[in-house]
């Protein structure tokens, strides 16, 4: 089937906001008294806000009241957009801006799929809010990521069945939800935390200019 529409994620794709996440539940672990490594950190990419802290507190092997759990996740949260707060238009990844507006150019449909409830404000703080034919976020989606419904969401309001699109991630769990949601996967970082992607690029500087058509004519899975 052909492909005709390509979904980002957009922390750690389309942004480095990932790391912004990563020193915020560091910071959110200490507290704890529990050390969050680089390691372990991989397995909170793509994972949804709650998720993230419930997998942080097992690993540590503490159990907190809810309304404590509710004050880190916001906790965390604010410390994380103040991060956010520094970001202009420069911190689009670089070749992502150039990459897309080909992919448009070339009649490609273009959505967003991230677990982020901040996204929308995220794309707008670069000035790529514009960029998208729909936009999935973690204020539409139920099941969070290796669930595939971000990317099914995603590939329904572009029209198009999830055979005929493309995802681009960072993270295993996006990956795997890619996978299951029957999408092509391709994994932005290193092979050895996203060996199940159907293609990996360290970046998208690293992706030859006619990827997305040698996928459509190959059709490449
Ligand atoms: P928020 P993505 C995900 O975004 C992040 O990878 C993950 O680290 C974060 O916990 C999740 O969004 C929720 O984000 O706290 O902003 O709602 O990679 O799916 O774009
Ligand atoms: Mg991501």
């Amino acid at each position: 089937m052909k492909i005709e529409g390509i979904i980002f994620d957009l922390d750690g794709v389309i942004v480095d906001t990932a790391h912004f996440h990563y020193l915020a539940w560091k910071k959110t672990a200490a507290t704890l008294g529990f050390e969050l490594t680089p390691e372990l950190n991989e397995q909170l990419k793509g994972v949804s806000r709650i998720d993230s802290l419930q997998k942080i507190l097992d690993w540590a092997g503490i159990e907190i009241t809810q309304e404590r759990f509710d004050f880190l996740t916001s906790d965390k949260n604010v410390d994380y957009l103040a991060h956010v707060a520094t970001m202009s238009a420069d911190d689009v990844l670089p070749g992502v801006r150039e990459f897309i507006a080909k992919l448009k150019r070339e009649g490609y449909r273009v959505a967003l799929g991230s677990a982020s409830k901040n996204a929308r404000h995220i794309l707008e703080r670069v000035g790529m809010i514009d960029q998208f034919d729909a936009i999935v976020d973690g204020t539409n989606v139920s099941a969070a990521k290796p669930d595939p419904e971000v990317f099914l969401q995603g590939a329904e309001l572009l029209g198009l069945q999830p055979q005929q699109c493309v995802v681009f991630e960072d993270s295993k769990a996006g990956v795997t939800a890619a996978n299951n949601g029957g999408m092509v996967s391709v994994g932005i970082g290193k092979q050895e935390h996203l060996s199940h992607a159907h293609h990996v690029f360290e970046n998208f500087e690293q992706i030859p200019t006619d990827f997305i058509n040698l996928l459509t004519s190959e059709e490449v899975k």
